[in-house]
């Protein structure tokens, strides 16, 4: 893509064509080195309109409700005049090939909507490129106008410490009948939580519900709070029925305000925003490392000296890194 062409989608997206947008989410999800130039200049005509939207996050374990709650979410987000984009983050999905499907038939009234734009996370790579790429896509979706990001992650290991790093009001959802185990929530990840809600408080499974709340809640009040003055509130929700669901979209409101009023939000930002650029720099360093000729020459027989222990790996990643000082050297 050259300096027009990137000129022209970036006037595109700005002016909300849905096309436009999706056609450069494919851009930033792409790894060759012309489309990541691109992209980068794409982003960079776009940063101005970025940065006015509520930045959601969303995540529990597989089956918890994620997909079925955001569509009752976005109903209501929609009622309230806004326009939303659904950007999904599995890194499962780059194991199993797939698992994004169930999710696309289950957001298909929401996918419908004029106003809302729903994007399946690609499979394929690993979590710091799937984090990456959607940051990315969050910006591009802002400057397309929607002005309420979710983000979707399957709570498995790592994920959910992405997407908290890349939202403003990070939500976990819990089960009833997760047992006394607290449904199986780290601490480190109820750490994170701005909002927890219990989902399926429904028919024969609201009693369960409800313990799962009073549960949680005793957790959440022996954790220091994320931030000064702000309680992490617990909220139950039936998603097919939409019951609860406007409460947990004020809450959202509630908090994101609070950060907004107390200057934490810009705060929060500018934190994530430096740390986005540290892992830019990793990324692009570690990509630069593995081309250098002199490393990759080396790279293999010192990999596998490393393995069978004949070399200590402080030795062979201090011999790579002077390679590549030397290599890169004017
Ligand atoms: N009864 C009830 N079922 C729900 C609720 N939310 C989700 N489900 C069901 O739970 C299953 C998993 O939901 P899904 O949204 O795909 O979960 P995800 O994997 O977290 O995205 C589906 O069969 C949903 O119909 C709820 O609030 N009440
Ligand atoms: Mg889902």
């Amino acid at each position: 893509m050259d300096e027009p062409e990137v000129a022209e989608a970036a006037q595109a997206v700005l002016a909300g064509d849905r096309r436009a947008l999706a056609r450069a989410v494919t851009l930033v999800e792409s790894s060759r080195p012309d489309h990541r130039r691109a992209a980068a200049q794409l982003l960079d005509r776009l940063m101005d309109a970025t940065g006015a939207s509520t930045r959601v996050g969303i995540s529990g374990p597989p089956g918890v409700g994620k997909s079925t709650f955001i569509e009752a979410l976005g109903t209501e987000v929609l009622a309230a005049g806004h326009r939303i984009a659904v950007l999904a983050v599995d890194p499962s999905s780059a194991r199993t090939g797939g698992s994004i499907l169930g999710d696309k038939t289950r957001m298909d009234r929401l996918s419908r909507e004029p106003d809302a734009f729903i994007r399946p996370s690609p499979s394929g790579g690993e979590l710091g490129g799937v984090a990456r790429r959607t940051r990315e896509a969050m910006l591009l979706c802002e400057a397309a106008g929607f002005d309420v990001v979710v983000v979707e992650t399957v709570g498995v290991g790592q994920s959910e410490l992405a997407v908290a790093d890349l939202v403003d009001v990070f939500v976990l959802l819990a089960s009833p009948g997760g047992g006394d185990d607290l449904q199986g929530i780290k601490r480190g990840i109820m750490e994170l939580a701005d909002l927890v809600v219990v989902t399926k408080a429904d028919g024969d499974l609201e009693p369960a519900a409800r313990h799962a709340a009073t549960d949680l809640r005793r957790a959440i009040s022996l954790l220091r709070p994320k931030y000064e003055g702000l309680t992490t509130e617990t909220l139950l929700v039936s998603s097919p029925a939409g019951v609860g669901v406007a409460e947990v979209w004020a809450q959202v409101r509630s908090v994101h305000d609070h950060l907004s009023r107390t200057g934490q939000l810009d705060r929060l930002r500018a934190g994530q925003a430096q740390a986005w650029l540290w892992d830019e720099i990793r990324a692009g360093l570690a990509e630069r490392f593995r081309r250098t000729p002199a490393v990759a020459d080396e790279l293999p027989a010192l990999v596998e000296a490393v393995r069978s222990g004949r070399i200590a790996p402080t030795a062979a990643a201090q011999d790579l890194l002077d390679r590549f000082t030397l290599a890169v050297r004017p």
